[in-house]
Formats: structure tokens, C-alpha cells, sequence
């Protein structure tokens, strides 16, 4: 987005003057009892989101949408984006892993999709326009991680009858669907493969019965517009659809089985806002209900300028929906956010001002960050205190300020890190600085100062705390600084490995293990609470086979050692990165004599990597 130029064009300063303007208003709702609403709906600022359909995959949400161009006033589409999340408020910006151009025979309309994973990998479906014929077809791409990159898996549609918006859903038997359609609904059974099909497109019946009543208009008896979102609870099959434009809302059948015969159940989510377009996505995450959306919320925002919303829902005792209204509060935070690991900038529960870009160093960072600019992040973890703040920062001019503040942009500044100039955009250094007062869980804001013009570029932060304060209890839990810190349990040899990294530049390789138990390890003697809970998240990849890798303390006391399981065994394939994680409360009597962490494999000697590594 910035790499040719830094000049700002009118359409993304006019975004970027329109989410200043709702952060103003952001700002006097602060200023509310603490009761009051705070604006984290939508889930993304820095651009306009449309078409949601979330994916739950090894303790993270991930957030597939379109994107609509700045000032669009049409379907303007021509990529996809994901984001994605572990509590539900601070959003992951990945950047677009799939656009027009991954499909060489489509020219136009990047519209409505949904991932799915089977087979260790991610295949998303997306109705596109084929160049050949100007029709809207159903192309499929696969990727190895949720978060790509995606290839066009077949170097042609999967299907296609000029309509759109597929939804993929698997049922319990292993067998997959594909459903699709404006004006019609279809589906088809796809193959284990996930990128062919058995059996032509069938038309599902649309009946009044089945998808309610829509008056006067003869060619659409019933309420389906598009947009179904197919999925099954309970032994419940639900298809949550866009119904009658226009506007839309959204209303919902349920079936008894996976083709229907399908019963209208109502609306789920009311006309609403300034999209004329709705559409919907549902999931269950940590024990929680999520439905999401999409409305016209932002400035600027209209049907085709759209914004992707979530809220939190329980479903009715009968499996029923309740009506489900857009709200800007959205989802409450599930767990907390810790800043003693390495958090990506681009992790923002609401920004203003800053925009993003793909990063030299992997990923995304935080860029055309300009006086007065912020980043919030939301229920940040830091219990007794935080010493430091470091950020990785970039800058081609002469740098700025980054004022680390607690809850709000005029709230404490617990520490300032100044940013100098480093001689580019993506020229890399990191600043660290002193932080005092940072305790309990706040709400963290990173509050930009300088002169006028672009600052700096962010691209990720970490703050640091002493022992005992509530910090990880590992060094160089994120493999940042060579192999410090870390040694084997047992047999192998440890090294670090830069070519494939979770976060940074670095992460853990342990290669030549002879037993399940061998693998990397920190002795955590001196650092540990009698009696206190800790929580451990640890990133783990295979370097071979699909091994079910665990996190493990091993407690020495009294002359016995005892074994306290931190993460349960998960496997691990060489596809992606996978998050052990857990909590545990270590307790001995007597004197503790041996502590180590340690991460191990339950069976085999696969070689692992480890990345990003925290027990705090
Ligand atoms: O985003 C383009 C189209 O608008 C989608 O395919 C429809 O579901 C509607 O949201």
C-alpha cells in the first residue's frame, strides 16, 4: 500500500479524518461512568470489511472478509482479508492472502466466502466473476495455514450458474457441502478432496414453509435473498441467510438434515444502519455464542463502504436465535491480552489514524502513523508491573514518540520511548523504555506524538516485567536472542532457526531427540510461587510427522519428582504453528529443589520447533 509513496490520497484521508472524528466520539464516551458503552464495534477501522465468515482453528477466531475500496459506489471488491483473534476484542490484521489475481481466469468481484480446514489445510470458497463469460462463479483456494498464502486449487471454477456467496460446512459423517445462491439456493457434496464434487448442483426448494413469505414481488415468493451460512448444533442444521433486499436482514431455517426440509424460524438481526446489505457468520468460541455481521457503522460508511461487526448471543434452550441487535460495544473480551510476550502492533482492539502494510520482517506492521494517532488494545494483563516497553519501530524521517498510556489517550502515561530516524520505512531497530505504574488489567493505549508528517512505522511491542510481578518466567521466551535461556530436557541439540518463525526473527529448533520427554527447557527454579497459578502459551511446530506436543513442569521436592501436565498434548503438523496452552497451579511441600519447563511430544522423536514461549 505505501511501498511506491507516502502521499496520502483523498480517499484514505477522508477515512482516516472520518475514524478521528468517531474517535472523538470515543473520547467523550470515555469520559462516561465506566458503565457506559465503550466503541469496539466494528472490529476493524483502519479499513472498510465486509462479508464476514469466521473460522475457530487451535484457539484463535479467524476473520475472512472482503474488503471495499475507499469511496466505493459499487461492490468494488477486489481482494480478501484476514484478521483474527484469541479474545475477541484485539483483532490480528494479516493482510490479504487471496485476491483477484490468485485466480487468473476471474476478472472482477472478490465477493462473499468462507474457510474450512480439512487435511491440515484451509480451502476457501469465493464467488467471482469469470473473465471468459461475465459470469459469477465458485473458486476454491488452498492454503497451508489459515492465514496463507492461498493458491487457486484448481486453476479454474469449481462450479458456477452466475451466483454467489458459497458457505462449506462438514457434517459429522465426514461428508461435505457446498451451498450457494442469489437467487437460487444450491448445494453440492464436495469430496473428501474439498475441490471437487460428486453429483451435479441440486436446487433447494425454496418454499415459503421453509424461508418465510416476501410480498409483492412474484419472482421471489420467499424471504432468501443470499448469503447462507449452513452449520449444525445439536443435531440442528441452521442456514442463517441475507433476507429481501432491500435492506436486508438477517433470518434463519432450521432442518433435520444437511439438504433441507428446511423451516423458517424468523429473524436473527433487524434492518439496521446504512448497508443495505447484511451478511452473517456464526460460531461458537470458548464456551461463548458469536454471531457477525456487517453495517454501514464507520464515517463514511454506506452499502458499499461496509464495516464488520461482531456480538455475543446465547441461543434460546430450544436451539432457537434471539433476536440479535448491531451494537458498538460488540463482544466482551474473553480472558486477557499478555504483554510479556511479543504482540504484533497490528493487534488492535480500535486504531485511529494508522493504517497497515506487509512487513520486511513477516507479517504486518503499523504504518503512516502521524501525530496524535493511536492504537488500542483492550484488557492488557499486567498484573504487579511492568518494568520496560520495547517496540520495534522504522523510520525514514526523523522519528517521534510513542506515549504508553492506560486507559484511555488521555489517561497515565506509564512510559514515553522515543523513535528515532533508522534511514527507512522498513529499516528495522527496537527502542526500549522505562514503564512505572502499569499493574492489574487496563486498557492499553499507544498514543503517537511528533512533528507533522509521517513518524515511524511499528511493528510490534513487548513490555517487560521482573520476576514475581506477574511477567513470564521465561527468558527469551520468544527466541529473539540466539538460544539464551534455553536447554534440553534429555537428549537433542537446540539451535535457532530464522527461516521459519511464529514471530520475529527467530525461533527454537530441536533436532535429535531420542525420547517423548526430550525436548527444549528452561529451569524455572528460582522464579516460581508456591501455590500460584500460572498460565503457558507456547507456540509448537513439527518439523516431521504430526506429533501431539504438550507443555510440562517437572517439580523436585523433598527428594521426588513429580510431573504437572501445562498444556494438554495437541497435534502439531510442519503446516502451521499450533498454541499449547493451558493454566496449572505448581505446589510442593518442603523445599523446592528442581524446576524445569519443558515442551515434549507424547510419543515419537519428531523434531519441533518452538516459538513465542510464555509461563507466567
Ligand atoms: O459483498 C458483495 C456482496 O454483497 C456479497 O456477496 C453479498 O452477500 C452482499 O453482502
Amino acid at each position: 500500500m505505501k511501498v511506491n509513496t507516502r502521499a496520502t490520497t483523498w480517499a484514505r484521508g477522508r477515512i482516516r479524518r472520518a475514524v478521528a472524528w468517531l474517535a472523538s466520539l470515543v473520547c467523550v464516551l470515555a469520559l462516561l461512568p465506566a458503565s457506559a458503552a465503550q466503541a469496539d464495534n466494528p472490529i476493524v477501522q483502519h479499513i472498510y470489511t465486509a462479508d464476514p465468515a469466521p473460522l475457530v482453528h487451535n484457539g484463535r477466531v479467524y476473520l475472512y472478509t472482503g474488503h471495499d475500496e475507499d469511496g466505493s459506489t459499487y461492490f468494488t471488491m477486489k481482494e480478501w482479508r484476514v484478521w483474527s483473534s484469541a479474545d475477541m476484542v484485539n483483532w490480528t490484521d494479516h493482510g490479504s492472502p487471496l485476491n483477484l489475481a490468485t485466480f487468473s481466469w476471474a476478472d472482477a468481484n472478490a465477493w462473499a466466502g468462507q474457510v474450512i480446514a480439512r487435511n491440515g489445510k484451509f480451502y476457501w470458497y469465493v464467488p467471482v466473476r469469470q473473465r471468459s463469460n461475465g459470469q459469477m462463479v465458485i473458486g476454491v483456494a488452498v492454503g497451508d495455514s489459515p492465514t496463507g498464502p492461498f493458491r487457486d486449487a484448481l486453476g479454474r471454477p469449481l462450479v458456477g450458474n452466475n451466483e454467489i456467496d458459497p458457505s462449506v460446512f462438514i457434517d459429522d459423517d465426514g461428508q461435505a457441502y457446498l451451498y450457494w445462491g442469489n437467487p437460487g439456493l444450491w448445494y453440492v457434496k464436495l469430496n473428501a478432496d474439498m475441490i471437487s464434487y460428486s453429483g451435479s448442483a441440486t436446487r433447494i426448494q425454496l418454499t415459503t414453509a421453509g424461508f418465510g413469505t416476501r410480498n409483492g414481488n412474484a419472482s421471489r415468493p420467499t424471504l432468501y435473498e443470499e448469503g447462507p451460512w449452513v452449520f449444525k448444533r445439536n443435531g440442528l442444521y441452521y442456514n442463517v441467510f441475507a433476507a429481501e433486499c432491500c435492506s436486508e436482514f438477517i433470518a434463519y431455517s432450521t432442518a433435520t438434515g444437511p439438504t433441507g426440509p428446511w423451516t423458517y424460524r424468523g429473524t436473527i438481526m433487524p434492518r439496521q444502519g446504512a448497508s443495505f446489505t447484511n451478511h452473517a457468520g456464526v460460531i461458537d468460541f470458548q464456551g461463548g455464542s458469536y454471531f457477525f455481521y456487517h453495517n454501514g457503522a464507520l464515517p463514511g460508511g454506506s452499502g458499499y463502504t461496509r464495516s464488520v461487526a461482531v456480538e455475543k448471543f446465547t441461543y434460546n434452550s430450544n436451539g432457537t436465535i434471539p433476536t440479535i441487535t448491531m451494537t458498538t460495544t460488540g463482544a466482551p473480551q474473553v480472558g486477557t491480552l499478555n504483554p510479556y510476550v511479543r504482540q504484533e502492533a497490528e493487534t488492535i482492539a480500535w486504531g485511529s489514524g494508522i493504517e497497515t502494510e506487509v512487513s520486511s520482517e513477516g507479517g504486518m506492521n503499523v504504518g503512516w502513523i502521524e501525530n496524535g494517532d493511536y492504537i488500542k488494545v483492550k484488557g492488557v494483563a499486567f498484573g504487579a508491573g511492568a518494568t520496560s516497553f520495547t517496540a520495534r519501530v522504522a523510520s525514514a524521517t526523523s522519528g517521534g514518540r510513542i506515549e504508553v498510556r492506560l486507559d484511555s489517550t488521555s489517561g497515565p502515561t506509564v512510559g514515553t520511548c522515543t523513535v528515532g530516524g533508522t534511514g527507512g520505512w522498513q529499516t528495522w531497530t527496537s527502542t526500549t523504555c522505562a514503564v512505572s505504574g502499569a499493574t492489574g488489567t487496563r486498557d492499553l493505549y499507544l498514543r503517537f506524538a511528533g512533528g507533522s508528517g509521517n513518524l515511524f512505522n511499528l511493528n510490534w511491542w513487548q513490555f517487560n516485567g521482573s520476576t514475581g510481578s506477574g511477567g513470564n518466567v521465561l527468558t527469551n521466551g520468544d527466541v529473539e536472542n540466539g538460544t539464551t535461556g534455553w536447554g534440553v530436557n534429555g537428549s537433542g541439540t537446540i539451535s535457532r532457526n530464522t527461516s521459519v518463525v511464529r514471530g520475529g526473527a527467530g525461533s527454537l529448533s530441536i533436532t535429535g531427540r531420542t525420547s517423548a520427554w526430550n525436548g527444549p527447557s528452561q529451569d524455572v527454579t528460582a522464579k516460581l510461587t508456591n501455590g500460584k497459578s500460572y498460565t503457558t502459551n507456547v507456540w509448537v511446530r513439527a518439523q516431521s510427522g504430526t506429533p501431539s506436543a504438550k507443555a510440562t513442569l517437572a517439580l523436585t521436592a523433598n527428594g521426588t519428582t513429580s510431573y504437572l501436565q501445562l498444556a494438554p498434548a495437541t497435534a502439531v503438523t510442519a503446516n502451521g504453528w499450533t498454541l499449547l496452552t493451558g493454566t496449572a497451579t505448581p505446589s510442593w511441600s518442603g523445599t523446592l529443589t528442581g524446576a524445569t519447563f519443558y515442551v515434549e511430544t507424547a510419543a515419537g522423536t519428531d523434531s519441533l520447533l518452538v516459538d513465542d514461549a510464555s509461563f507466567q
